[in-house]
Order: structure tokens, then sequence, then C-alpha cells
């Protein structure tokens, strides 16, 4: 009698042990694709960070460029895009230092180079009546 019940709890006990190990399982398994989930994202954020484009977009206030002071990092490519309120000869975009020009003839067109050497450079639309301060860090 008393060693039928040790053999029934231990049937539980055994019963209860491959409940746990199916549950560890499941567990490590959901884990393992939360884990490739996210080192595939992690995977397309350094797919966008190594390309390293430092994009900046510049509008019309005041009579001129805005913001007036863009900051970028040097040896990594910059891209300036000007947005609609920007018109007539301010969309032809100079940057006479790095030999930077561009008739920037859409919102969606830009001009791209990558700066080599820190400094501060002016901008400026081709005849000169906007300008602003790229300062390459
Ligand atoms: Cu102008």
């Amino acid at each position: 009698m008393v060693n039928g019940l040790w053999t029934k709890e231990c049937f539980i006990c055994m019963k209860m042990k491959n409940t746990m190990i199916i549950a560890i399982v499941i567990v490590l398994i959901i884990g393992f694709g939360i884990f490739l989930i996210k080192d595939s994202r992690a995977a397309g954020n350094s797919a966008i960070g190594a390309d390293k484009i430092q994009k900046v977009t510049l509008s019309f206030k005041n009579g001129n460029y805005y913001p007036q002071i863009v900051n970028v990092k040097v040896n990594e490519t910059v891209r300036i895009y000007l947005d609609s309120s920007i018109t007539g000869c301010y969309r032809t975009f100079t940057i006479n230092e790095l030999s930077v020009i561009k008739n920037i003839e859409t919102p969606a067109d830009y001009v791209e180079f990558t700066p080599t050497q820190k400094g501060t450079y002016r901008f400026a639309c081709i005849m000169g009546m906007g300008t602003g301060t790229l300062i390459v860090e």
C-alpha cells in the first residue's frame, strides 16, 4: 500500500518533470526567436550606419537659408536637400572651398560631398545672396 502510493507519487513527479522540460524548451525557443529578430534588426541598423550619410535639409527663413549653421562630421558623406520653400537662384547651392556647386532642382534632389578636413566653410547660393556656415568637426 505505502509502496504503491510512493510509485504513484513518483509517476506524478516524472510527469511534472516532463512538463517542466517542455516548458523550458518552449521558453528557450521563444527566447532564441526574439534574439534572432533583435539580431536581424541590429544588422539592419548597422547597414544604415555603414553608409553614414549625414542628411541635412535646408529651408528658407528671413530671406536666407535655415538653419544658418550646419554641423557635420569629417570624413562622412554629407547630403544636402533644399525643401520646397527654397526657390530661384537659392536652389543653386555652392560651397566654393569644397568645390560644391549644384542646381538642386527639386526637394527630392540633393548635392552630396565628403568633407575631408575639419573647418568652417561658407555655403551660399550662386549669386551670394543667401549664405550660411558649414562647420566640419
Ligand atoms: Cu541667389
